[in-house]
């Protein structure tokens, strides 16, 4: 293990975590942002690299000319979800910087710019939409809509990375910048057991599954508890619940996933019947027309449980992110260039969690490379991989940064 990784990742770890929980609360824009923002500035000043924020907040950390192109990119996300894992996102960034001292260690001298980035508001926990950084900069997320999205306490995101000190004036796409990308390999955690299954430490991504949020908000009536006969209710709970179970039974038959996170209750009393629920939907599957359907049936199942208990329905997209096919050639590549120099196997696999890479793959060329996880677990204090298998990540990202911008 290059020891820059193990001083890197404990003066991370402490930052944005919850003491109750253990996990992490790293939210977009807030201070523990903030925190992770100027660690990963401290660790592009203790290697000479040019550090700048984009028109999105995106940190970029630069080895050689920006402006020069072809850039050779890695890197991932600082934030987390409500209460998420040490990996998810950090392991990327850490592994890159960790990756640009064991090219300097191995004497590798790049011919073509390198830069870590740490794309910003990668999970959407604060405002809603998840990748808003990279779907900014990509202009798959226009200004106006990114001045819609709200946090719980109703602030904007132009006005939370106000209040953070960016100029969100600028906001939108930034063509130029993306221009100067020649490729994006992004390291991330493993978040299944895929690679747990095999002798591989390190696979490469081959797709993302087409995934999306969807609100349901189930509309009745708020009423006494102990005085509202069952007969009389209109309560939005018990056609919410059976929703659940439809959409439960729905994923499972397809193979696909459907996931009830969040949701929020009025009034929220114990002894009321509530008048509202809000409830999110996660769904995701391996192509659209089964994500579609799935979806589809969801939202009939809704329907008809609200209509029986008295109650409405009405459902929003919030986002959606189609299927994402890496380019094969590039993928292709990575996997040459690790079996040229590992003793393992690169297997190559699908994700159903969405990233950065997904989104950039639309305008660059664009690949993944997955770190084993021992028990698949992800979105969650318990998630985590080993270290040696994280030394196995940095060693597999020199070796692609090195194949990629050493010739
Ligand atoms: O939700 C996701 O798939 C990702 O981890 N942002
Ligand atoms: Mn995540
Ligand atoms: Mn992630």
């Amino acid at each position: 293990m290059p020891s820059s990784f193990q001083e890197m990742w404990a003066e991370l770890l402490p930052l944005g975590r919850d003491p109750g929980s253990g996990g992490y609360r790293r939210f977009a824009w807030t201070p523990a942002d903030a925190e992770c923002r100027a660690w990963f500035r401290a660790q592009a000043a203790a290697r000479g690299l040019a550090c700048e924020v984009d028109r999105n907040g995106n940190q970029w950390a630069w080895l050689g000319d920006p402006a020069a192109g072809d850039a050779v990119v890695t890197g991932s996300h600082l934030d987390s979800v409500p209460d998420g894992g040490a990996f998810d996102g950090p392991l990327g960034v850490v592994s890159a910087f960790a990756a640009l001292d064991e090219l300097r260690s191995r004497g590798a001298r790049p011919s073509r710019p390198v830069a870590v980035v740490n794309f910003g508001d990668e999970e959407g926990a604060r405002f809603g939409l998840a990748c808003a950084g990279s779907r900014l900069a990509a202009g798959v997320l226009t200004p106006e809509r990114a001045a819609a999205l709200r946090d719980a306490d109703g602030v904007s995101l132009p006005q939370a990375m106000e209040r953070a000190g960016h100029d969100a004036e600028a906001i939108g796409p930034d063509d130029e910048r993306l221009a100067r990308v020649g490729v994006f390999v992004e390291l991330h955690v493993e978040q299944g057991r895929h690679l747990e299954d095999t002798a591989s430490p390190v696979g490469v991504a081959s797709s993302i599954w087409p995934h999306g949020r969807w609100r349901f908000d189930f509309r009745g009536e708020a009423n006494h508890a102990g005085t509202t006969r069952m007969g009389d209710r209109h309560d939005p709970m018990p056609a919410f619940a059976a929703t659940v179970l439809a959409a439960r039974e729905r994923a499972a038959a397809a193979g696909a996933r459907a996931t009830f996170g969040k949701l929020g209750v009025l009034p929220n009393g114990v002894n009321a019947v509530p008048g509202l629920v809000r409830a999110w939907l996660d769904a995701r599957a391996a192509d659209e027309d089964t994500l579609g359907a799935l979806v589809g049936a969801i939202e009939r199942a809704a329907r008809e449980h609200s209509a029986a208990e008295g109650v409405q329905v009405a459902l929003t997209r919030e986002s959606f992110t189609p299927v994402v096919d890496f380019a094969p050639a590039l993928r292709d590549e990575l996997v040459r260039l690790l079996a040229a120099r590992r003793a393992y196997e690169v297997p190559v696999l699908p994700t159903g969690a969405g990233h950065d890479a997904g989104i950039l793959a639309a305008k660059v060329p664009t690949a993944m490379l997955f770190v084993r996880n021992p028990t698949g677990v992800s979105h969650s204090p318990a998630e985590h991989a080993r270290e040696d298998d994280c030394v196995a990540g940095v060693e597999a990202l020199a070796d692609v940064l090195e194949g990629l911008a050493c010739r």
